[in-house]
């Protein structure tokens, strides 16, 4: 090669290398979001700040607020924003299970409740977004405690109204036979009631099967603003034809949201899938969809991020995670810009 073409090819090389850098840096901008950017609110399938800009969010979920309450600490909540990366913090608040706030007494409501404040005043210290999960399962219809639900998101609605780094989640998983007519049906009574104390704050609306059946609400969907609909997968069980159910609905213009997805199986156990995970984040970047990440704890079950030999409640290293957490962990360090 002459001299001059060696220059030539080394000048290209370093525009190439300078752009790449430069393109890098605004995707990291433009991909760590937190809450200090404001009040969200729907345009088409995407979530948006008030200047119009995409916010995609990216986070973790607590397991039961029963089971592990002690993950919702100030420490932890500032090593999620900072170290992990994440914006938003999904407080999952089963509804039926153990000491669950329809099958507990008065006293555990009260303490329930509190913890989701706790849980999403600290989200506002650190600037992440928050979601207040009615965390429906062996209940099955999201109609069983339609009355309990709407008491509790009416008041919950009102205590928080000032905050607003808050996304509804109204059911988590509809399942046993619920039809998207029952859940519709719910959420036309339970939005209004939130919508009277905070009239623009997102709400995620669950779907048929667990979560899954974003196609039912293409079809049919709410006639609310700011309304997305939740879709939930767990790789090693959920592949290409629950990817191709949850494009056709994006392409069919609803917003989609995943509130909750593990990289194991359904059960949230066994095989960790990560060939599957990987494509389902591609996808969802590629709409810039939200998701959040199943679960916050040390229980021993391959979804729990914390190896089950680990007592810390924060300060956690790396080492310190389960193979789902460490996955976790880097996927979302990496698109927030920090590693
Ligand atoms: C699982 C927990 C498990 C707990 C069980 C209670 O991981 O420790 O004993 O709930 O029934 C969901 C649910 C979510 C499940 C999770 C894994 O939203 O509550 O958590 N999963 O089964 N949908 C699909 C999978």
């Amino acid at each position: 090669m002459d001299k001059r073409r060696m220059v030539a090819v080394l000048c290209t090389l370093a525009l190439a290398i300078g752009c790449l850098a430069g393109t890098q840096a605004v995707q990291a901008k433009t991909a760590f979001q937190d809450a200090s950017s404001g009040a969200l609110h729907v345009e088409g399938t995407i979530l948006c700040d008030a200047d119009g800009k995409v916010v995609q969010l990216r986070g973790v979920s607590t397991h039961g607020l029963s089971w592990y309450p002690e993950y919702v600490n100030d420490k932890c909540f500032k090593e999620l924003h900072d170290k992990w990366g994440a914006n938003v913090v999904r407080l999952a608040m089963y509804t039926e299970e153990y000491n669950g706030y329809c099958s507990g007494d008065a006293a555990n409501r009260k303490s329930l409740k509190k913890l989701v404040k706790k849980g999403v005043q600290l989200a506002a210290k650190y600037d992440m977004y928050v979601i207040v999960d009615w965390h429906i399962l062996s209940d099955g219809n999201p109609k069983t405690h339609k009355k309990a639900a709407k008491a509790f998101f009416k008041d919950m609605s009102k205590s928080l109204a000032d905050y607003d780094n808050v996304l509804y989640e109204i059911c988590n998983e509809p399942n046993g036979g619920t039809t998207w007519k029952d859940i519709k049906s719910y959420a036309n009574d339970i939005i209004p009631a939130i919508r009277a104390n905070d009239e623009d704050a997102v709400i995620i609306v669950g779907t048929p099967t667990w979560s899954q059946e974003v196609d039912k609400a293409a079809a049919s969907p709410l006639k609310y603003e700011n309304v997305m609909y939740a879709l939930h997968f767990y790789a090693d069980t959920h592949q290409d034809s629950l990817r191709k159910t949850a494009e056709n609905a994006i392409k069919a213009g609803l917003p989609i949201f995943v509130s909750e997805f593990g990289i194991c199986d359904a059960s949230g156990n066994g095989n960790v899938n990560k060939t599957q995970a990987n494509k389902w984040i591609k996808l969802l970047d590629k709409y810039h969809v939200s998701y959040v990440g199943w679960n916050l704890s040390n229980k021993s079950e391959s979804s729990a991020m914390i190896a089950n030999s680990c007592n810390k409640t924060s300060g956690f290293k790396r080492s310190e995670l389960s193979t789902a957490g460490k996955w976790m962990y880097d996927m979302l360090r990496k698109r927030a810009g920090k590693a």
